[in-house]
């Protein structure tokens, strides 16, 4: 399997996270890309390539423009007026106030940014162009007939949708891929979400549409962020009326409580939906050990994960999601991509 990757993720490097009411060490950080290309190098998965570049066009079609142009020119606008600290809201257009984006920075922020936890800093927008040249390439050699392709992307993307950025997540790379390959001639392209977290930007994306399906297994978000979206009656809506699957987890669910029934209903909803190809967002935050995650999937589940991934035998793209245990973010998501290859 061909794997694209680009180090110059390692350009955004967020300083500290608000947690429970405390700073602490940010929990994307570079080491997971690099362990996750490190460990595609040592098992010997397959080439690896650096994406050619895309510029933002790919990006416009699934997020609008101002919200591409506020990612790209946030930080400059930032530095000139608060300094060197990361750029992080404080205030945000919550339910009873009004939709009005602001002229300054600070509201600005607040406007198009749905959390705390997700800075711009000086490097943010170089990583989220090699992302999106990532995912393109990655979406551009399953197009010439790779029947798999690994992007290998950081940060995730799959929270992100049209006009919102949260959870680490600024461009949603997992719905670049999928509207590419739509763009090239893909008539239904299929999305599964297997990252802990659910993909609210992605269902956001596609949620009135016939011709990208979104299925996604995560932990319960009654319980656990994003909070607000990613309840099981969320169907889809007009053309996408149910083109929208989502199975949410009680906290503590492992492999045989739960998960792997979850991913037969997936694959059976992805299958009677007969896509030209697939996207997985490939989250690996489902692992027991997981410092943010609270699923309980053991090492050995990913590549049962990958195998059965495979007996849907489509064309699929693998885009990089979530995974925080940083010495075994390399290894489980490796672990999917080889369950993959061997079955
Ligand atoms: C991004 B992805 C935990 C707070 C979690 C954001 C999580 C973003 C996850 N107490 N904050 O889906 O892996
Ligand atoms: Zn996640």
């Amino acid at each position: 399997m061909l794997t694209v990757y680009s180090d110059a993720h390692q350009a955004h490097h967020a300083k500290q996270e608000l947690i429970g009411g405390q700073f602490q060490p940010a929990f994307d950080t570079p080491q997971r890309a690099v362990n996750i290309i490190e460990r595609v190098a040592e098992v010997g998965l397959g080439r690896i390539v650096t994406p050619e570049a895309h510029g933002t066009a790919p990006a416009l079609r699934v997020h609008s423009s101002r919200f591409i142009e506020f990612l790209r020119t946030a930080w400059s606008e930032w530095h000139a007026k608060k300094g060197d600290s990361d750029a992080i809201p404080l205030i945000w257009p919550s339910r009873t106030l009004r939709d009005i984006e602001p002229r300054d920075i600070e509201g600005r922020l607040g406007y198009f940014c749905a959390d705390a936890g997700t800075p711009i800093t000086a490097g943010t927008w170089k990583m989220v162009q090699a992302g999106i040249d990532v995912a393109c390439t990655a979406a551009d050699a399953l197009q010439r007939g790779d029947r798999a392709v690994f992007a290998a992307t950081r940060p995730p993307g799959h929270h992100a949708g049209k006009e919102l950025f949260l959870g680490y997540c600024y461009v949603n790379f997992a719905a670049v891929a999928a509207q590419r390959l739509i763009d090239q001639g893909n008539r239904r392209v299929a999305v599964l979400d297997v990252d802990y977290h659910h993909g609210n930007g992605t269902q956001e994306i596609f949620y009135d549409r016939s011709d990208v399906l979104f299925v996604s297994i995560h932990a319960d978000t009654r319980d656990v962020f994003p909070f607000f979206l990613g309840h099981a009656d969320e169907t889809g809506t007009a053309d996408g009326e149910g083109f929208n699957l989502n199975l949410p987890q009680a906290l503590g669910t492992g492999w045989n409580s739960g998960y792997a029934q979850a991913l037969q209903q997936a694959l059976e909803r992805i299958e009677a939906f007969r896509p030209d190809c697939l996207v997985v967002s490939l989250g690996v935050d489902t692992y027991e050990l997981d410092p943010i995650g609270q699923l309980a999937l053991r090492c050995e589940d990913y590549a049962e994960i990958g195998k059965s991934i495979r007996s849907l035998a489509l064309p699929t793209c693998f885009v990089m999601e979530g995974g925080y245990m940083v010495d075994h973010v390399g290894i489980n998501a490796v672990e999917v991509l080889r369950g993959y290859e061997s079955a």
